[in-house]
């Protein structure tokens, strides 16, 4: 899926502001059809955000069930003979929308794009102003990912919507809902150009770039076009529909793309028609680079890559979830200031604007898809109830994880900053049915897109994870001495070096330690250190960091997590999760300058 851009032959209208807003407690709106019927109350509520934490009371930030927003947008007359989708970046996390007061379409998951053709549905130039409404379900169940139940919490019932109806989930973040990336209407001609695929290769022999590259499309044939980062054109090619709608450009001396080398090719492809005549234009921005594993090491462009970084949230005050350019910015700036290389993008495919800064800017990301909270473990860290049940992710979950898949990787495919993929974060791999759960999710991933390695993020001990046979690299997170042993630093080396020895003999794959930190409160001080002080936070990444620099086949370090971050209520929770090296507002904790002393040298090659 193309992301929407201006060109010669496209125009977007963003729909950002305010919109108008409604609750909607026991859902009545689809009864009394609120689609184009007036509303009870009207309230502003801005997007891209998240509603939470917008309204002031208690009700509306734990709200189970949907709400509703409005707004009405003239489109250009030079509209009329083209065709219009509206598009929404991400709605958390069921949507159905209307236009003019009709259905125009419907979308489950609340972390990747969808839209739809609109054109018959508007009006145009002068016909006058168009109503759009979109009805947002927060509900998570065994269907949806990440998944969840709705439990009554009133003596007389309640259902889903109901005033006592309570979402309960099992990831450890807040479950934050709305219209959560920008909404558009996109212009584009007619049987133009629907996708572009793109695969790097390096020709062994002398070193060129291998640009293969595939158009979707009905028009009869597309000139494609390669400008270096200076923009001099430097390949050339035509796909049509007898060369499989493909074509392979040639790149002689290539400048790689990396992090701290984030060098950006563009491609032009012009959609022709019969006459050779431009029907559209798209112009993607492309980073040639190669990323393979073999045998310890994780290669990009063919020399040994390891991650230094974090696990991170889409999270901030105030708006949530919901895309904001100058949180991203900062993030960027903050992770390229530590001496960052790469981040995950727990636990769901991030916003495209993020994905295409990071091409920019030069940061690696490992691509997650939202498969999170399925998994139970007791007091010791074993796994307990089943969760690939009939009832639970065996049924419809299992389809709704390839879709996710499957719009993760068409969306970002043509992303150089993905290094890989990650299927899901800390899921019931020790289950029968875990196991042929993730055969199938990491058969079409690996189908879809052969050119990058798979990871499967764990929590699973070695002795009862079975799918490391699916995945190319070893993830796990850890937390010994802080859920296990707490406050115990020099249990961290004891049972690591342990349990490290254990995946090896099984597997012998390359290791990533995906996740290890501890929660710090910004300020609190202890000498000597004591768990939730920042001192405690800067000993803990300190004696995680002795055990893991005595292992050559781990291939990198995440810390979790980059910025504190809201999670639901509970007691091991004081205003969210608290691990963050950098505030919730993006301000430094000690541990940040431990890691960047760190990192900066790790960067010099002086470890
Ligand atoms: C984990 C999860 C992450 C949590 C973290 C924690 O293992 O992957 O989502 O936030 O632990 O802090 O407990």
């Amino acid at each position: 899926m193309l992301y929407p851009i201006d060109t010669e032959t496209r125009s977007v209208l963003e729909l950002g502001g305010v919109w108008d807003f409604c609750p909607d407690a026991d859902g009545a709106g689809l009864k009394a059809h609120w689609e184009s019927e007036p509303w009870p109350a009207v309230f502003p509520m801005p997007v891209p955000a998240s509603y939470n934490d917008i309204m002031t009371d208690a009700h509306m930030r734990d709200h189970v069930g949907p709400v509703w927003y409005r707004r009405t947008v003239c489109c250009p007359e030079t509209w009329r003979s083209q065709q219009v989708r509206l598009r929404f970046g991400a709605a958390a996390h069921h949507a159905l929308v209307w236009v003019n007061g009709r259905l125009l379409c419907s979308h489950q998951g609340g972390f990747l794009p969808f839209e739809a053709e609109a054109t018959p549905l508007l009006k145009f130039g002068p016909d006058g102003a168009n109503t759009i409404v979109v009805l947002i379900d927060n509900i998570l169940d065994w269907t949806t990912l990440p998944p969840g139940e709705v439990r009554c919490a009133g003596m007389d019932g309640g259902a889903p919507g109901a005033a006592r109806a309570r979402q309960d989930y099992f990831h450890d973040f807040f479950n934050y809902a709305g219209l959560h990336r920008p909404v558009r209407l996109v212009m584009q001609p007619r049987l133009g150009i629907e996708d572009i695929r793109t695969r790097v290769s390096r020709d062994m022999d002398d070193g060129a770039a291998r640009l293969w590259v595939e158009t979707v499309t009905p028009a009869p044939a597309c000139r494609v076009t390669l400008a270096d980062p200076r923009g001099h054109t430097v390949a050339e090619g035509l796909s049509h529909p007898a060369a499989g709608h493909a074509c392979e450009l040639r790149v002689a001396a290539p400048q790689w793309w990396s992090p701290g080398a984030p060098a950006l090719y563009e491609l032009k492809v012009e959609a022709l028609d019969a006459d050779g005549a431009l029907r559209d234009c798209y112009r993607l921005p492309l980073g040639l680079r190669t990323v393979r594993v073999d045998g310890d090491c994780f290669l990009l462009n063919e020399r040994p890559f390891y991650f230094r970084g974090f696990g991170r949230h889409e999270d901030a005050d105030l708006r949530g979830k919901g895309h904001d350019d100058a949180v991203n910015v900062r993030d960027i700036n903050l992770l390229k200031w530590v001496g960052a290389n790469s981040v995950r993008t727990s636990h769901y495919p991030y916003a495209e604007e993020f994905l295409r800064l990071a091409d920019r800017e030069g940061i690696a990301v490992i691509g997650e898809c939202p498969a999170v909270g399925l998994y139970r473990f007791d007091e010791q860290e074993n796994p307990v109830t089943p969760i690939f049940t009939d009832e639970k992710a065996g049924g419809e979950l299992r389809r709704h994880h390839l879709d996710t898949v499957r719009d993760m990787i068409n969306r970002d495919r043509n992303h150089a900053c993905i290094l890989m993929w990650s299927l899901g974060n800390e899921t019931a791999t020790h289950e029968d049915a875990g196991v042929e759960h993730f055969t199938a999710v990491a058969r079409l991933a690996r189908a879809l897109d052969p050119s990058r390695p798979l990871t499967i993020v764990e929590c699973n001990y070695p002795r009862h994870s079975r799918i490391g046979g699916l995945v190319d690299v070893i993830a796990i997170n850890r937390y010994y001495g802080w859920y296990l042993d707490c406050g115990d630093l020099a249990a961290i080396a004891e049972k690591f070096h342990a349990e490290i020895g254990e995946w090896r003999r099984r597997w012998k794959k390359p290791m990533l330690l995906s996740e290890y930190g501890a929660d710090a409160v910004a300020g609190l001080h202890k000498l000597p250190s004591a768990m939730f002080s920042e001192e405690f936070q800067v000993d803990y990444l300190k004696a995680f960091n002795r055990a893991l620099d005595a292992h050559s086949f781990i291939i990198g370090e995440h810390v979790w997590v980059f910025a504190d971050f809201a999670t639901k209520q509970g007691i091991t929770r004081i205003d969210g999760n608290r691990k963050g090296v950098f505030t919730r507002q993006r301000q430094p904790k000690a541990a940040a300058f431990y890691l960047k002393e760190r990192w900066e040298r790790m960067r010099a090659g002086k470890t």
